[in-house]
Parts: C-alpha cells; structure tokens; sequence
C-alpha cells in the first residue's frame, strides 16, 4: 500500500557483540551454542517500527541483525550499507558488563565513519540503575558521541528512531522506573538466516521478566524489577506460530524463572496442545528454580510441551553461602527430590555453582563437589566465580564502600576474579575455579552420569554430547561453557582496542598451533567419552543401576548425608530438617 509512497530509507543495523578472550581477540564461532535473546526482542521492536512506518509514511525501515558470537562483523560493510540506503543507525544490543569492551571498540569504529550509534542492556541499564554517578566507562560512549538506552525498549523504539533520524538523540534515553507491560509487547522474532548460525536452531523468547526473589549477586531483579510481568498465552503461542513457519520449533525461553511466571500453566497447556494435536515438534529449554517440583503439575507439563533441558540455579550446597547471598528460596534439603522429579520426565539438568562465597577455601570446596557428585542426581554442573557484576546489590555495596574492583569490564564474565576473597588469595580461587571444572568432570564421574542417564530414559547422546562440551569448554578453549561454539575463529584485525595487530608472519602460526592444539584435545576428549558411552550402553547393568543419589527420601523427615552436614548451618524456617549438629556427630 506505501510501496508507491516509499522515496527514503532508513537501515537500522543491530549488532549483539561478543566479548574478548584472553589473547585479545573477539570470542567468535562457525556456530554459537545459544541464541540472544536481546537481539530477537529489539529486532521485533525495529520490524514493528517499520510496519507502522515510524518514520513517515515515505521512509521504509530496514533492518538487519547479527550475533558477533557466530557473525564477523564487518565495520566498513555496514557503514557502505548504511550509506547506500541514505540514512541509518548502529544499535548495539544486549550489551552485557563483559561485552562492553567490545561495544565499546565497535562503537569506537563506526563513530569514526560518522554513523549514529546507540547502546543499550546490562551493562548500561544496571550501571545507571544502581549507582549514584555515571562510571567512566559510560562516560566515555558518551564523549564518543553514542546514545545510551537504559531500561526496557518496548514502546520507545519509535521515539530513538525518530530522534536519531532527525539528528536529535539524547546522550541518555532512562526509562529504569517504568517498566513496560509484556501482555501484547512485541515478539521477540527474528528472520531464520540469523537462527541457523545457532547450532541446533534455536531461537529464544521471553514469556515473561522480573523474578520476585532477592538474590544479592543478581542485576536481573534491579533492572527488570521484582514484580513479575508475563506474555499471554495466546502471544506465546503466535511467537512459536510464527517461528514454525520459518521452520524453527526448538526455543530457549529465557526467563530467569519460568517456575513463577504466573501464566506458566496455561502457556505450557498451550504448547502441549501445539505439540500433541497439531504435531509441532517443539523443543524447550527452560530456566527454573530449586522450589519448582513443589508447584504441583510444572514439571509434568514442562516435559509434556517439549522440555528436555533446564538450568537451575543451584548455587550452592552450604547453606550459609546460600543466606549470605540471600537466596534464601534454596532449601538443599529438597534438591534431590527436585532434581529426581526431573529425571523423572526424562529431563536432563544443568546446574550453576557458584565458588567464591565468603566462608568458601579450597577444602569447602573441594569436599561441596565431592558431596554433589555423591548425593545429587544432576547432570551438568557448571561454576561461576561470585562475581560483583554492575547493576547488583554486590556490586553496589562494594562501590559504595570504596572496595577495589577490577575496572576491566571484559572480565566480568563470571570467569575472573575481580574482587578479594576473606580467604582465598586470588591465585588460589584461580586454581580452585579450575581444579572445580576437573574435579567434577573425572571419567569415572561421567561414567556415573551416563549410567543415570541410562537407566532414567534420557536421551544419552543429548547428555553425552553436554558432558563433551562442559568437560572441555574451559580447559581447552579458556572460555566458560555458555559462550561456547562450534568451530573458533580468531581474526588477526579483530583485536582489543590498544592491543597490537600481530605481523601475518607471527600470527598465523601461533593460529596454526593453537588451532591443531585445541583440535587434537577435543579430538581425545570426544574419543574417550564416546568410549564410557559405549562401554555404558554395552553393559546389562546399566540399566539397573543405582546409587545413592538416585535414591528417593522413603519417610518424612529422612534426608541426605549432606543436608546432615550443613545441619548446623541449615537456618530453621518452615520445613527445614531439624537436627543438632551434636547429633550429627555422634551419628558420624
Ligand atoms: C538469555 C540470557 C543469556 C543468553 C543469551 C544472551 C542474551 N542477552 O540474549 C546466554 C546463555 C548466551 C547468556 C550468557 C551469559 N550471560 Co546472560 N542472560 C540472559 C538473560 C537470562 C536474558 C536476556 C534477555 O533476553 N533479556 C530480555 C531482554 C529483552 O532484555 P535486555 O537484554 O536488557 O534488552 C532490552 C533493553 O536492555 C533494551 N535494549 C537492549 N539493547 C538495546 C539496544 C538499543 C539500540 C536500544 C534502543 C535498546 C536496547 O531493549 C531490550 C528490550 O526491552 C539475562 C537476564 C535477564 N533477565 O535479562 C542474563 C544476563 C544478561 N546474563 C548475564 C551474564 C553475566 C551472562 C554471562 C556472562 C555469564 C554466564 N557465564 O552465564 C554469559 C556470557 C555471555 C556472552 N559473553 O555472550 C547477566 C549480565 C549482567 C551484567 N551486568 O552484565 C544477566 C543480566 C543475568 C545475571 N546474572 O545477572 N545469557
Ligand atoms: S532467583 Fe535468579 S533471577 Fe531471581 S533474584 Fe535470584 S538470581 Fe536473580
């Protein structure tokens, strides 16, 4: 109906950056391993934009997206395009504490070809909701001339659009304290191109933001709000209708915690109904919490409507850690249940660990993981440093109180240290973080899991292939498990910003042999567990097997040897076991 009308263009170019390993080069993929969310919610925010044609009925909107986790970006390609069509921006989207760095440099280059940039996510949207001045890092987008977008977009895009056009952006758009309503927000879409660069397909969406929970270390809660806001059921079902269209029916639904998003029922009953009746092939990943299995029916259902996966935030087995960091909804007493009820369905488990809470030293540590391995039905478990991260009570405590920090931003990936422990030296939580990766995933460790999964109906490849990629991530490639790909590329030009670009003759056979290094690890790691799974499968005992963390609690008030452990830890709230540490001993 416009075409006829359309005499302008505007491009809007929407990079998801990724961030720097330790050598300085941009952590990049063939594939990447998750989908951005982030990108998907502000690519449906620009299509809407220009189907309503924000701009003038004149003016066509368009737009590409990318992941730099799976896309080299191309700086002088973008701003040819952008310039082809006339007019445009930059969006750097979803900028996370430990892509700002690379944002930053990104932002640095297209500045310098004179395009209108504009930043927004964690970094941004945490740092301004929690500390009482700009930090430096911001400081310096904003005298390189980007505009920073803290806050939820839904609803202003046409306004930054607008103003961008028209060559009035603000330095700052701030929209911290009004959080937009997600029943009819716009779906988080994007165009199938940009999902296959994701290995197995997937693409994400949120069905809902805020967690009512209070966790300390967390910037979700300060950004996105306490109050939990849901999608509809009937949006939920368009978004995954509108994916399936293009083909894509496997989905990371990325809220922090679907257990309470208060639609989980009908927009699980939704999807049930979309895979059994009309045979969508629907595959979900979910994140929950360690409370779920009480919610009668939410596991039942989630398996049901597609879920093989889910992340849960187990954090921690001491109970002290736990109420340190204010978590307090984590009842250890209750993990294995949770956990077997998963396993029940058939779901596999990822769990996060976190090392480096207070009391933690290398002991505590070391003897936690033992317990887990022993006592806990979990698949996957992956540790995190306790990090202060921008935009947390943590982070704001210890700024207030002046306490040093590591200004360098690339290394709050949740795999640096970047503040002082009471007990450990930093030294030794390096090598704590790294002996945890080795301490769990011992062969005869992965033996068990693969004969718990063999004996529980899931799907051993899937957990298998998981087991690869954990065990691996961070020993081989240096980098955590959640920024893995398929296939590193390192680009000899896309290095950190005052670092130097290495002489071709230099380059490329350090490349060389880092690369037969690596492949030659992988190549090792995937031979050897390919032998546990073979050796699993051949074994009639497999599937029989049994241990003692598959075992189900039989009588009221029974628990694991662990949970006697931390019984003088254990704070006394409603349901938690009630046991003497004196006791403890003596039964010990
Ligand atoms: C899904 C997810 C992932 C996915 C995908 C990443 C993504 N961003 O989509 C994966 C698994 C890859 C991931 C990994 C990590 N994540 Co993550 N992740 C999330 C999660 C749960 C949801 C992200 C999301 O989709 N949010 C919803 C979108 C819509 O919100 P948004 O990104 O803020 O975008 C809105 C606005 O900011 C704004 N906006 C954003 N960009 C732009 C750009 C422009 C131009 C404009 C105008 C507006 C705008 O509009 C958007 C729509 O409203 C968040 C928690 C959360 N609730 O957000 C953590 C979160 C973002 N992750 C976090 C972290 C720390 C990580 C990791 C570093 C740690 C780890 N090991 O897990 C890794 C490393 C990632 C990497 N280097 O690539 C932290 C970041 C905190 C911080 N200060 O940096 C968060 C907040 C969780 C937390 N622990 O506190 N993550
Ligand atoms: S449960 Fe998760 S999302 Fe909620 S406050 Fe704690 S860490 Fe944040």
């Amino acid at each position: 109906m416009h075409g006829n009308l359309a005499k302008r263009a505007f491009r809007v170019v929407l990079i998801k950056p990724s961030h720097y390993d330790q050598d300085g080069y941009v952590i990049q993929w063939l594939r990447s391993m998750l989908p951005s969310n982030s990108l998907a919610s502000v690519h449906g925010l620009i299509v809407e934009c220009a189907e309503n044609r924000v701009l003038g009925p004149d003016v066509d909107i368009q737009v590409e997206a990318c992941d730099e986790c799976n896309t080299v970006v191309d700086v002088a390609g973008v701003a040819k395009r952008i310039r082809a069509a006339g007019a445009g921006m930059v969006g750097l989207i979803g900028v996370q504490s430990n892509q700002y760095p690379r944002a930053l440099d990104l932002g640095r280059q297209f500045r310098a070809l004179g395009l209108p940039v504009v930043m927004g996510g964690f970094h941004v949207s945490g740092c301004i909701a929690m500390l009482p001045t700009l930090p430096a890092d911001l400081q310096e987008a904003l005298d390189l001339g980007i505009h920073l977008f803290a806050g939820e977009a839904e609803g202003r895009m046409a306004e930054v659009l607008s103003d961008v056009a028209a060559g009035k952006a603000k330095p700052i758009y701030k929209y911290l304290n009004d959080l937009p309503e997600m029943a009819a927000a716009v779906y988080p879409i994007l165009p199938r191109s940009v999902v296959t660069r994701v290995a197995g397909h997937y693409s994400s969406f949120d069905a809902g933001r805020g967690c009512p929970f209070q966790c300390s270390f967390c910037t979700i809660i300060n950004v996105q709000g306490r109050k939990s806001r849901y999608r509809t059921p009937d949006d939920v079902e368009a978004i995954v209708r509108a994916n399936a269209a293009q083909n894509i029916t496997r989905f990371f639904i990325t809220d922090d915690n679907f257990a309470r998003n208060r639609n989980w029922e009908p927009i699980l009953d939704r999807l049930i109904e979309l895979r059994e009746r009309e045979k969508f092939n629907i595959r979900l990943l979910l994140q929950v919490d360690t409370l779920c299995h009480r919610i009668p029916g939410f596991i039942e259902k989630s398996a049901r409507a597609g879920c093989t996966a889910i992340f849960l935030g187990l954090e921690n087995i001491n109970p002290e850690s736990l109420m340190g960091a204010k978590k307090r909804q984590n009842k250890i007493w209750e993990y294995r249940e949770m956990l077997l009820a998963w396993r029940q369905q058939h779901v596999m488990t990822y769990a996060g660990y976190i090392l480096g809470f207070p009391t933690d030293t290398p002991e505590t540590i070391a003897r936690d993981i033992e317990i887990i391995k022993k006592e806990l039905p979990v698949d996957i478990l992956e540790f995190f440093y306790l990090t202060p991260l921008p935009g947390s009570e943590d982070h704001k405590i210890l700024h207030t109180r002046g306490v040093p920090m590591d200004p360098d931003m690339n290394k709050y990936d949740l795999e640096h240290a970047c503040t002082a422990h009471p007990l450990m030296s930093k030294e030794t939580w390096t090598q704590v973080y790294a002996d945890a990766w080795k301490r769990y995933y011992t062969d005869a460790h992965v033996e068990t899991i693969m004969r718990r999964a063999a004996v529980s109906g899931i799907n051993r490849t899937k957990v298998l292939d998981s087991l690869t990629i954990f065990s691996g991530a961070a020993r081989i490639e240096g980098v955590h498990p959640l920024q893995f790909g398929f296939f590193r590329r390192k680009l000899r030009t896309q290095r950190r910003h005052g670092m130097p670009i290495l002489n071709p003759l230099v380059f490329y056979p350090w490349r060389a042999f880092d690369f037969l290094r690596a492949t030659s690890q992988w190549l090792r790691l995937v031979w050897r567990y390919r032998r546990i799974m073979a050796r699993v499968a051949a074994d009639p005992a497999s599937r029989t097997h049994f241990d003692e963390a598959l075992r189900p609690h039989t009588g009221a008030g029974e628990t694991d040897h662990f949970v006697e452990v931390f019984a003088d830890k254990i704070p006394h709230t409603h349901g938690a076991p009630v046991r003497a540490p004196a006791a403890v001993a003596a039964a010990e």
